[in-house]
């Protein structure tokens, strides 16, 4: 029979493997938009927030009984404010505003129906996205500035998206280079989908601690469609997937020039080499890092770079190359 009243909620244990959890799942209103919050989350490269909620889902799944107010959920582990605002709309309302937000937003869907691992995107076929990006760049500007990074700098033979840098040597003009490269692509007919965000870069502002903070220079996130003629050797496709192209992920950001080698470092990766890095420059060297810039707190200075090696120098660190910083 159903169980109306609550076993003790402290006995439960932030550890799945503490806790016994059948297919049954008295709590799937709630587990449903976690689930879909959590996917959000994961689809924007958030994994903090995304293993919030699969960890709060995870709890609420191994309840023998109904979350039916508010105040049972207060003992429970694993449940942090974000979760307590959702169960507490779903039961006000019977569903979430938040949720329903999500599931009608056009990027969402679109990346929804293609399933993660059919995003993994080979070595050769980043090498014919950076073609189809230099092509377009260099017709804007001749001159500009294009660098793979992301995983495949750092010589992994696949990936889920393609990430570059593009800027130009003139300070100032890179601002609506990224625009410029949407609409060429656009032009061209192989553009999917685009979200564009624009520059909040603030020079005078010190660099900030938090890694989830990401950064402020413009950038997009696009979805190419990459036919399988533009490939050596072909598309890495499935089987049942031959219709002769495929959707992949590119990020591009585009720093004023003075910032290439911090961004350069920081879109490098890995992320858990990017925490450490910055861990390390705070707890070792009082010091600041993070896409933007460097700021040594003890001379209260802003330490310029052209190079990462100029960045590793300043940090007093042996210099690490990019295919070695897949921690
Ligand atoms: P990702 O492309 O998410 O990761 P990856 O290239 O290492 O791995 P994958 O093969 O799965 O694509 O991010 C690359 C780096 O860029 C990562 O260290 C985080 C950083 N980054 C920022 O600094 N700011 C941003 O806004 C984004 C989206 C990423
Ligand atoms: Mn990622
Ligand atoms: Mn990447
Ligand atoms: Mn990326």
């Amino acid at each position: 029979p159903e169980a109306t009243t609550p076993t003790p909620v402290s006995t439960v244990s932030q550890y799945a493997c503490q806790r016994r959890t059948t297919t049954k799942n008295n709590n799937k209103i709630f587990t449903d938009a976690f689930e879909v919050l959590a996917e959000s989350h994961e689809l924007n490269d958030m994994e903090g927030p995304c293993l919030a909620f699969r960890r709060a889902a995870s709890v609420l799944k191994s309840l023998p009984w109904t979350v039916q107010n508010l105040r049972v959920t207060e003992d429970l582990p694993c449940l942090g404010e974000h979760s307590m605002c959702v169960i507490e709309e779903i039961l006000q309302h019977g569903h979430s505003f938040e949720v329903e937000k999500i599931l009608s937003d056009e990027r969402y869907q679109i990346l929804k129906v293609i399933p993660r691992s059919k995003w993994a995107v080979s070595k050769a076929e980043a090498q014919a996205l950076g073609n189809i990006i230099d092509e377009a760049v260099r017709a804007i500007t001749p001159d500009a500035i294009l660098t793979l990074t992301g995983g495949f700098r750092r010589g992994k033979d696949f990936g889920h998206d393609v990430d570059f840098i593009v800027t130009t040597p003139q300070l100032g003009k890179e601002e609506r280079l990224l625009t410029s490269v949407i609409d060429r692509l656009k032009q061209q007919g192989i553009l999917l989908y685009c979200e564009y965000q624009a520059s909040t870069f603030d020079e005078s502002k010190l660099p900030s601690h938090r890694f989830e903070a990401m950064d402020h220079f413009a950038k997009c996130f696009l979805i190419l469609r990459l036919e399988d003629s533009q490939v050596e050797g072909g598309l890495q496709t499935a089987e049942e997937d031959r219709r002769g192209w495929r959707a992949v992920r590119v990020d591009l950001v585009s720093p004023p020039v003075d910032r290439y080698a911090f961004t350069l470092l920081g879109w490098s990766g890995s992320r858990q080499f990017e925490r450490d890095l910055r861990r390390f420059a705070r707890m070792e060297r009082r010091m600041l890092l993070d896409n933007h810039a460097l700021y040594d707190k003890t001379k209260k200075e802003f330490l310029a770079a052209t190079t990462e090696k100029d960045i590793f120098a300043h940090l007093g660190l042996e210099y690490i190359e990019p295919w070695q910083r897949n921690a």
